[in-house]
C-alpha cells in the first residue's frame, strides 16, 4: 500500500486554501467560534516546537468546529515590541524594525507551511503605527480619566550607560551590559492605575472558565487583605506615621515601629547622634533587591532615635528602620508585634525588643525565649494583656479597637491589596511611544488626537547606552499643542504587555483606521471563546488583558467585560534524549535528529543509533527541551519528515 506522503499532497492543498482564501472569517450572523493563541515574539530563531504545540492545538480546535457548522475566526499576528528584540539589534547592528521584517516573513512562511487554519486577512503586528496608534488613543482616553498618570519611583539606574535596567538586567547589584554597580535613583515614571478595578479583577475571576490553577495565582498576585489604617503619633512632632495591619487584634502588644529604608519621613526621625548611622543603612538596603530584602535570614535594622505613641496603650515606642520592610506595600511602616509576628519576633529578639503576649489561646504558656507557630493563631486566641480588651476574641477586638482609634481620629477599617499600579515606563527605544508632550508653562499635555500616531523613527540602530529617543533632537523637539510654545515630547515608550493586552480585540477589525475596533465586529465576536498559551504568562499578560477589557468596555468599544471565556494553558514540550559516556564518565548528547530509533511492534522504542556512524547510543530520559541535552528539536525538520 502506498504510504501518505504529506510533500505530496500538502502543497497543492496548501495553494488551494491560500488563492480561495478558505479561512476567511466573516461577521455573517452564523454561530461564531472565536479561537486565539498567545501571539509569538518573532524571533531570528523560527518557531520553536513549543510554537508548534501551542498553534497546534488552536488548529485543531478550529478545525473541528468549522466540520461542526460554526463560523470560525483564528486570526495571527505578531507581538514585535520589546527587549529581546532591542537587544538582539544591539548585537548584530541590524535595527529592530529590519529584522522584525524578516522575522515575520519567516515566521508567516513556516506557519503556512504547516498549514494553519488561519484567516491571514486579518494579520497584525503590533509595532506597525496603524496598530500603536490606537494602543496611543486609549492611552489617551485613560490620561483624560486619571487612569494614566506620572509618578516618581524608584528605579534600577546604571551611572556608565546612563539608563534605565529592568529588575532581570541586575545581576548582583550589577549591570548586566557593563558591570558597573548600579543605583536605585527616583524617575518619573508612566503608570496605569490597575488598582483602580482590584476589586473587579478579584471577584470576576470565580466567572472564568479557567484552570483554577490560574486563576488561584491571579487572586494571590492581587492579595486583598482587610485590616486597618492606624495611625501612631510621633512623640516629638505634630505629626503621624501611618501603618497598614491585618492584625489590628494585636495593637497592645506592638512595642516599636519599623520603617522601609525608603521611608519618606525618616530624615524627621533622625537625631544628632543617629544620623550618620541611619542614613549608611538606608543607603545600603536601596540597593538591594525586594527578593534579597524578603530573604529568610537574620534581620538588620538601626534605631532612627525618635519614638511613637502607641494610640491604644499611650506607650512611648522605639521608631526602628529595617530593610525586611517594603515601601511600596502598605504605608512602608509596620507596627511590630513581636508576639505574635514571627518576622517581628526575630527582629527584636536580634535587637533586645520588648516582646508582650497579648493572645493566648487555650492558656498555653507564652514563651519569649522560641518562637510557636501558634504565637500566630487568629482562629482560637482571645486577648490578653489588653487593657479593656481582654477575652475578645479576633473579630470583636477588631471591631472595639477600630471603633476606639475611629472615635480619636486615630485609625479606621482599611482595605488592602497586594497589586500595585501598572508602570509601563521604559526608557528604551522599541516600543511605542507615551503620546504626552510636555510644556514649561502648560505642563504634561496630551497629543490631539488627529496627530496620532506618534511615530517611532524606524531607521534607529540602539547601542544599549540610554534612550536613543532621548538623543534626537529631531524627535522630541516639538510645539506644544496647547499655547505654540516650545516644547518637548515624552521619549519613554510603553512596555511590550501593553500591545498585547488588546490584540485580541484588534483582530476584529485589524485594518479599520477610525475606530480600535469596529463597533458591528465588537458586538459580533464579543470574547475569545477559547484562548492557548504557555504557563509563563498566568498571571501579567492575562491580569493585563482582563484590565484593558474592562477599560475598553467603559469606553464602550467592546461589549465584554472579559477577555477570554475559555482559557488553556501548555507547559514545557519534552523530548527523548540520548547519549553516550565515555569512560570517565563525561556524557556527550545526541540530537534526536542525528538519531535513528529502532522500535518494537508496539511502536516503543528499544535501541537507537547515531546515523552518523550507525553505532549505538543510549537512550535517555524524557526530559524539558534544554541546550545542555541537546534535545531541542526545529519544527522545520519534523514538517520535511511528516
Ligand atoms: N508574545 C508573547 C509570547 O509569549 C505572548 C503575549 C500574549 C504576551 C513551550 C508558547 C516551550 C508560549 C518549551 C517553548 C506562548 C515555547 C506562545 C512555548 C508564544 C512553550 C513558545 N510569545 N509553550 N511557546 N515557545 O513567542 O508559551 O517547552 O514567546 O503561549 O508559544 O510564545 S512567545
Ligand atoms: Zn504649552
Amino acid at each position: 500500500m502506498e504510504r501518505y506522503n504529506p510533500t505530496k499532497i500538502e502543497e497543492k492543498w496548501q495553494k488551494i486554501w491560500e488563492t480561495e482564501q478558505a479561512f476567511r472569517a466573516e461577521e455573517n450572523g452564523a454561530e461564531k467560534m472565536y479561537l486565539a493563541e498567545m501571539f509569538p515574539y518573532p524571533s531570528g530563531a523560527g518557531l520553536h516546537v513549543g510554537h508548534v504545540r501551542n498553534f497546534s492545538i488552536v488548529d485543531v480546535l478550529a478545525r473541528f468546529y468549522v466540520q461542526n457548522g460554526k463560523n470560525v475566526l483564528r486570526p495571527f499576528g505578531y507581538d514585535t515590541f520589546g527587549l529581546p528584540a532591542e537587544n538582539y539589534a544591539i548585537k548584530t547592528g541590524i535595527s529592530p524594525a529590519e529584522a522584525t521584517k524578516t522575522n515575520i516573513n519567516n515566521f508567516r512562511k513556516q506557519a503556512k507551511r504547516l498549514g494553519f487554519y488561519i484567516d491571514w486577512n486579518r494579520e497584525i503586528n503590533t509595532s506597525d503605527p496603524e496598530y500603536y496608534r490606537w494602543t496611543q488613543w486609549c492611552f489617551l482616553q485613560l490620561f483624560k480619566k486619571g487612569l494614566a498618570y506620572q509618578k516618581e519611583s524608584y528605579q534600577w539606574w546604571c551611572p556608565n550607560d546612563q539608563t534605565v535596567l529592568a529588575n532581570e538586567q541586575v545581576e548582583n547589584g550589577h549591570c548586566w551590559r557593563c558591570g558597573s554597580e548600579v543605583e536605585k535613583k527616583k524617575m518619573k515614571q508612566w503608570f496605569f492605575k490597575i488598582t483602580a478595578y482590584a476589586d473587579e479583577l478579584l471577584d470576576e475571576i470565580d466567572q472564568l472558565d479557567w484552570p483554577e490553577k490560574i486563576k488561584t495565582m491571579q487572586k494571590n498576585w492581587i492579595g486583598r487583605s482587610e485590616g486597618a489604617k492606624v495611625k501612631f503619633k510621633i512623640k516629638h512632632l505634630p505629626d503621624t506615621i501611618d501603618i497598614f495591619t491585618t492584625r489590628l487584634d494585636t495593637i497592645c502588644g506592638a512595642t516599636f515601629l519599623v520603617l522601609a529604608p525608603e521611608h519618606p519621613k525618616i530624615p524627621d526621625l533622625i537625631t544628632n547622634k543617629t544620623a550618620e548611622e541611619v542614613k549608611n543603612y538606608c543607603a545600603a538596603a536601596i540597593k538591594k533587591s525586594e527578593i534579597e530584602r524578603q530573604e529568610n535570614k537574620e534581620k538588620t535594622g538601626v534605631f532612627t532615635g525618635s519614638f511613637a505613641i502607641n494610640p491604644a496603650t499611650k506607650e512611648e515606642i522605639p521608631i526602628w528602620v529595617s530593610d525586611y520592610v517594603l515601601i511600596n506595600y502598605g504605608d512602608g511602616a509596620v507596627m511590630a508585634v513581636p508576639g505574635h509576628d514571627e518576622r517581628d519576633f526575630a527582629f527584636a529578639k536580634q535587637y533586645h525588643l520588648p516582646i508582650k503576649q497579648v493572645i493566648s489561646v487555650d492558656g498555653q504558656p507564652f514563651d519569649a525565649a522560641q518562637w510557636q507557630d501558634w504565637y500566630a493563631d487568629k482562629e482560637n486566641g482571645v486577648l490578653v494583656n489588653s487593657n479593656e480588651f481582654n477575652g475578645l476574641n479576633f473579630q470583636a477586638a477588631f471591631d472595639a479597637i477600630a471603633a476606639k482609634l475611629q472615635a480619636a481620629s486615630a485609625g479606621e477599617p482599611k482595605t488592602q491589596y497586594r497589586l500595585r499600579d501598572w508602570g509601563i515606563s521604559r526608557q528604551r527605544y522599541w516600543g511605542c511611544p507615551v503620546p504626552i508632550i510636555h510644556c514649561d508653562t502648560c505642563g504634561d499635555v496630551p497629543v490631539p488626537e488627529q496627530d496620532l500616531p506618534v511615530v517611532l523613527p524606524e531607521n534607529v540602530v540602539p547601542d544599549g547606552a540610554g534612550s536613543p529617543l532621548a538623543k534626537m533632537p529631531e524627535f522630541y523637539e516639538t510645539k506644544c499643542p496647547k499655547c505654540g510654545g516650545t516644547a518637548k515630547r515624552e521619549t519613554d515608550t510603553m512596555d511590550t504587555f501593553v500591545e498585547s493586552s488588546w490584540y485580541q480585540f484588534r483582530y476584529m477589525s485589524p485594518r479599520d483606521d477610525a475606530h480600535m475596533v469596529a463597533p458591528e465586529a465588537a458586538a459580533y465576536w464579543g470574547q475569545a471563546d477559547q484562548y492557548i498559551g504557555g504557563i509563563e504568562h498566568a498571571i501579567l499578560h492575562l491580569l493585563y488583558a482582563r484590565f484593558f477589557t474592562k477599560l475598553m468596555n467603559d469606553e464602550g468599544i467592546v461589549s465584554v467585560r472579559e477577555p477570554f471565556k475559555q482559557l488553556l494553558t501548555q507547559g514545557m514540550v519534552l523530548a527523548a534524549t540520548y547519549y553516550r559516556e565515555s569512560a570517565d564518565g563525561k556524557k556527550t548528547w545526541f540530537n534526536p535528529a542525528e538519531v535513528r530509533v529502532q522500535t518494537d511492534d508496539k511502536g516503543r522504542p528499544v535501541s537507537a543509533v547515531l546515523e552518523a556512524d550507525g553505532q549505538p547510543v543510549v537512550i535517555g530520559g524524557v526530559e524539558k527541551m534544554s541546550k545542555s541535552k541537546n534535545n531541542g528539536v526545529d519544527p522545520q525538520t519534523l514538517i520535511e519528515q511528516y
